[in-house]
């Protein structure tokens, strides 16, 4: 049996503060709107927020640039109205957990800014430097993420600096312990304010391996070195570390971003003895429209290959680990978009998505917006992109002629992070209900029909319904801790499996196609004594006929 805990019986919404809700008019969502819609998120019955970066940044990376990790941006409000939040949070039973971001810091963190000009700087070695070839050459082909190598030149100690994104965000230097006892305070210092945890930032990659040597170019022009970089045990270390001098004592949840992770070192980050991480995002079911050109295509995601990847995923931690379930967030395309149907059937394949995530076992992950069935931006020009990794995308492919500007934009409007980043949609005046000026980025042109104002007035919405399957949760420890067992892995339109736990079954089957399918459930879900516990289909006939009408999500219960 697995161990019960608060945050395996959770469900966790993501806020992005930017494109939340914004209270002083100047466009930018702030802490204070996150305020004011502390009651939605309480009416809508999650139980942890996770606010992404509002620490004071250069903005480079939309806050994943941290130039002060102990401060609050003017431009999401004052610390004061941090601690106001989580009052008020902490009044309405709400956990918040926060973004620790120490793979790296903005160049203009004062670590970096001391380091850079002086190489005797205490700081010096916080990051990685290496001196330039005996012609001036790059210490090895790396690439950065968000394009170009992943070395800078710095001009006054002419030594290049590692930076795995842009080079507005240089690497930290793990190996340096007293960059690792700084760290260390500092979450110390975040917990004795309150908060319930943190949401770790790539940190399956904060363990340079001693070996930098090249490795196989890639789409990029450069070697992509973060396989490399995660599976470096050093990391485990570092993350046992931490558990022992910054989280030993707190009642906490933490979950890493785990980039290019093996279920192999899942295993580890997650092991049930509480020795390093709750629990990871892996990215294995995220990366399956990927391809040649990283992920500027027009390439889907072929539904058996999702199937295998989330039971392999599924079946690997099962009682050695701990899965986080996500469909969405801040640096994904919609999954509507990419899954669903944008047109008639929006609502229904939006919550037969949500069915089939919420179903499996792990602690989900909503992100704003999701709960109102919001979809991809259509980005008409380049100028409506502010997503740096999009940005510099758009501006290498098209320069260099490998993809037309039209190609390019339409890939954009499939793939691109900033889809996820435009504003909320709580109604339908001007605005959305998110700004009374201008929105510090386009407002998708749907939020006339999609809009929370809308649907918390009706019945059957998207909103409703996940606040239905919410519900649910709490009434089933089947679907907090029943077993996960697949069905028919290779049908390429239904995906279907089971949930076990003593005398409790569940079967869950969903449509993902917009024709009818027939879909015979196993024999011992097939009898009268099997209850129809939810679906998000009006006069659902599946109990009678087994027929499961387009994007059609059914759950059987069996209590034995
Ligand atoms: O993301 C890290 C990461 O590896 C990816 O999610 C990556 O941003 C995406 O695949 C690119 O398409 C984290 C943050 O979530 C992201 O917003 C930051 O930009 C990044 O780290 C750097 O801090
Ligand atoms: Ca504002």
């Amino acid at each position: 049996m697995d161990k019960r805990k608060w945050w395996k019986e959770s469900v966790v919404y993501q806020i992005y503060p930017q494109s939340f809700c914004d209270d002083n008019g100047d466009g930018i969502g702030d802490i204070l709107g996150i305020i004011k819609k502390l009651d939605y998120l309480k009416w809508l019955g999650v139980d942890v927020l996770w606010l992404s970066p509002f620490y004071p940044s250069p903005g480079y990376d939309n806050g994943y640039d941290i130039s002060d990790y102990e401060g609050v941006d003017p431009r999401y409000g004052t610390m004061e109205d941090f601690e106001r939040l989580l009052a008020e949070a902490h009044s309405r039973d709400l956990k918040v957990i926060i973004d620790l971001v120490v793979n790296h810091t903005s160049d203009e963190h004062p670590w970096f800014t001391a380091a850079n000009v002086d190489k005797t700087a205490p700081t010096r070695d916080y990051y990685i430097w290496r001196e330039p070839g005996s012609d001036g050459q790059l210490p090895n082909n790396w690439g950065a993420l968000f394009g170009g190598p992943a070395w800078s030149l710095d001009r006054d100690s002419e030594e290049y600096y590692l930076h795995l994104f842009s080079p507005k965000q240089p690497d930290l230097n793990w190996e340096n312990p007293k960059l690792r006892a700084d760290v260390y305070a500092m979450m110390d210092r975040w917990l004795a304010r309150g908060v319930d945890g943190f949401r770790m930032d790539v940190i399956s990659l904060i363990a340079k391996p001693a070996d930098l040597s090249d490795g196989p170019v890639g789409p990029s022009g450069y070697f992509d070195p973060r396989g490399r970089i995660a599976a470096n045990p050093r990391v485990h270390e570092h993350l046992r570390e931490m558990r022992q001098k910054a989280l030993a004592g707190h009642d906490i949840m933490t979950v890493g971003e785990a980039a290019a992770t093996t279920l192999e070192e899942a295993r580890r980050f997650t092991n049930p003895d509480g020795s390093e991480l709750d629990m990871v995002f892996q990215f294995e079911h995220m990366d399956l429209d990927g391809g040649e050109t990283f992920k500027w295509n027009d390439q889907v995601i072929p539904l058996p290959e999702l199937k295998k990847v989330m039971a392999k995923w599924q079946q690997g931690l099962e009682q050695r680990g701990w899965n986080a379930l996500f469909w969405n967030n801040h640096d994904q395309p919609r999954m509507l978009s990419r899954l669903g149907d944008e047109g008639e059937l929006r609502e229904t394949s939006a919550k037969m998505l949500a069915v089939c995530l919420h179903m499996l076992k792990g602690t989900p992950f909503i992100y704003q917006g999701e709960e109102l069935g919001m979809t991809n931006m259509c980005f008409a020009s380049s100028d409506q992109l502010r997503d740096s990794e999009s940005r510099n995308a758009y501006q290498r492919y098209t320069e260099d002629g490998s993809i037309s500007k039209e190609d390019m934009l339409r890939y954009i409007s499939l793939k691109s992070r900033d889809n996820a980043r435009t504003p909320m949609q709580w109604s339908g005046n001007i605005g959305a209900g998110f700004t009374t000026g201008k929105p510090w980025m386009d407002i998708n042109a749907n939020y006339t029909v999609i809009n929370a104002q809308e649907q918390k007035s009706r019945g059957d919405s998207v909103l409703a319904f996940y606040r239905e399957l919410i519900r649910l949760r709490r009434n089933y420890a089947v679907i907090v801790y029943g077993e996960f067992v697949p069905d028919d892995l290779d049908n390429p339109d239904v995906f279907a499996y089971q949930r076990c736990l003593l005398h409790q079954r569940l079967y869950v089957c969903c449509n993902f196609t917009s024709q009818r399918q027939q879909w015979v459930p196993p024999e011992a879900f097939a009898g009268d004594d099997v209850e129809l516990l939810l679906t998000n289909i009006e006069a659902s006939t599946y109990l009678e006929n087994h027929q499961l009408a387009p994007y059609e999500a059914v759950v059987l219960l069996k209590e034995e």
